[in-house]
């Protein structure tokens, strides 16, 4: 028998469609779900809902965030599914759709915890505050696909399976570092890694803006900061740097994605771009040379010098005009020309003018040597006792242990990008560990939260950030957010594996690690 083209044509269709329907319908389990973070509590009810063209998503007492939110739910979806979604704000009983809703509920106490619920005729997600509705949205994302697939364009809906989940986050601080003293990266770049990130809840970024191969943050009192500081990088690049209002423009973004940004002015070491910009802030009076190596340890601020601390008083304030976020970061690492009775007198100066200016600190661990307040932050990166003498003063730690958080360190011995000074990190051990077993007497109330840097040594490229970060920091997010016994390599590999298509989606120049099953 001979079949036209068309009938042919049509067979495969519905062959299609009834292959699509069931490799679709056939995960109606909602733990099965492949979610990163994990959540605190998921509960199926095993039937399905189907998210359909013309699906409305719904706000309950609206306010401008929410609004924000709904488009950025329906702008995601429509990317993913191919589908396309209205907005509505009028909620009746015959309400059927996706719902948005701040409506204050008893049972949740945390600004980030979130409840998705999902029955056959609605998707309801809620929670006390906008933040928390974007956190759940990621989890809502992630039932979706990552990208559409043909035939359910073709059958316009796609099958979300039904249950409870009710999450919030085990730390307040999960975060990522960027360094881009040491190769800049631009505003476009930033909002991009911003973008990352929240796609699996982190809420910091953590911007190392001053190093010794340059200052990257335009202070108008001391100008040559960045015209003259900010001109190059590591390997003699032309460097760059973000005016205020360039900068305030990263910190609305990332506001939209319920991140903080948190500057960070390394001091007193790490300073010779300020060195080389300013000839009167060494004690000789002699302006450095530019720096474009990747040698730490050599620079310092003249520690007895008041025009130091104008200079310090002046960038600080600045940074406090421009920055919503309630802390500074002082860096204070690696200040190895500098005299220790010098250093302490002078990140207790430091710490002084940071309070003036209304804001926290938080400084690489070595700070706990000083006189610390308790609203001090100690950023634990490698030294037991440092942290633990922070904690002695009541301060709280946030961890990034280097030989396990460090997003720079190389994977293993043949990774071509990073250092390996803290050994290799490969995807397995980045994901095993606990915040409250790295250092003895830490854990609990102590720690704030995570955070994994990327310092930029041997970082050039958007494509290079990428290949460092991820899958780490995936990996990362969990631990910063699923309670600790949820984390278990064996079912986060297998959970990670069901990510690659969704990395693939973004063009994530991802580091595709022996140790998982990526499927192609
Ligand atoms: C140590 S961690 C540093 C940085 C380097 C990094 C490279 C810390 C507080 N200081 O200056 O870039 O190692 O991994």
């Amino acid at each position: 028998m001979k079949l036209s083209k068309s009938i042919l044509k049509l067979l495969i269709i519905a062959i299609a469609f009834s292959s699509c329907t069931k490799s679709i319908d056939i995960n109606s389990d909602i733990t099965g779900e492949s979610l990163i973070p994990y959540p605190v509590s998921v509960e199926a009810t095993f039937l399905g809902y189907d998210l359909r063209d013309e699906t409305i998503i719904y706000i309950e007492n609206p306010t401008e965030d929410l609004n924000l939110l709904a488009e950025y739910l329906s702008n995601s979806l429509t990317q993913s599914t191919g589908l396309q979604f209205s907005i509505e704000e009028n909620i009746n009983s015959k309400t059927k759709g996706i719902i948005l809703s701040t409506k204050s509920l008893n049972s949740i106490i945390h600004p980030e915890a979130y409840k998705l619920s999902i029955t056959p005729k609605m998707v309801l997600l809620q929670g006390n505050t906008p933040e928390a509705i974007f956190r759940g949205i990621q989890t809502l994302l992630q039932l979706n696909p990552a990208v559409s697939i043909p035939d359910s364009i073709i059958q316009k809906k796609y099958f979300l399976p039904t249950g409870d989940i009710f999450d919030f986050p085990r730390y307040n601080y999960r975060g990522a570092m960027l360094d881009v003293s040491r190769h800049f990266f631009g505003v476009e770049d930033v909002k991009h890694f911003i973008d990352l990130m929240s796609l699996y809840k982190m809420n910091k970024l953590h911007l190392h803006l001053a190093d010794d191969q340059g200052w990257r943050i335009e202070i108008k009192s001391w100008p040559n900061l960045t015209t003259h500081g900010g001109s190059t990088q590591v390997g003699g690049g032309n460097g760059g740097f973000y005016t205020q209002k360039q900068f305030k423009e990263i910190i609305d973004y990332a506001a939209s994605r319920y991140i903080d940004i948190i500057p960070e002015i390394d001091m007193p070491g790490h300073t010779n771009a300020a060195l080389a910009s300013y000839a009167e802030l060494n004690c000789n009076k002699k302006a450095t040379k530019l720096y474009t190596g990747t040698r730490v340890g050599f620079s310092s601020l003249c520690v007895r010098d008041e025009l130091t601390y104008k200079f310090i008083d002046d960038v600080i304030g600045e940074l406090a005009t421009i920055s919503p976020c309630k802390y500074i970061h002082i860096g204070g690492d690696e200040s190895h020309s500098t005299e220790h009775n010098d250093y302490i007198y002078f990140i207790e100066r430091v710490l002084s003018i940071v309070e003036k200016h209304g804001k926290m600190c938080i400084g690489w661990d070595e700070i706990a040597h000083a006189n610390i307040k308790s609203n001090t932050i100690a950023q634990y990166w490698a030294n037991d006792k440092n942290a633990q003498l922070a904690v002695k003063k009541g301060s709280q730690v946030i961890m990034s242990p280097a030989s396990l958080a460090y997003m720079d360190i190389k994977y293993h011995e043949d990774t071509k990008l990073g250092l390996n000074w803290a050994g290799y990190i490969e995807v397995d051990k980045a994901y095993s560990w606990n915040p409250d077993t790295i250092a003895s007497n830490i854990m609990g109330e102590d720690i704030l939260g995570i955070e994994a840097p990327l310092w930029t040594e041997t970082v050039e490229t958007m494509d290079d950030i990428e290949f460092l970060t991820f899958p780490r920091l995936m990996g990362y997010a969990e631990i910063g957010w699923s309670p600790a016994e949820i984390i278990n390599w064996d079912t986060y590999k297998m959970r990670l594996t069901n990510h690659a298509h969704r990395l693939d989606s973004m063009s994530i120049n991802y580091y595709k690690s022996p140790v998982v099953t990526w499927i192609e």
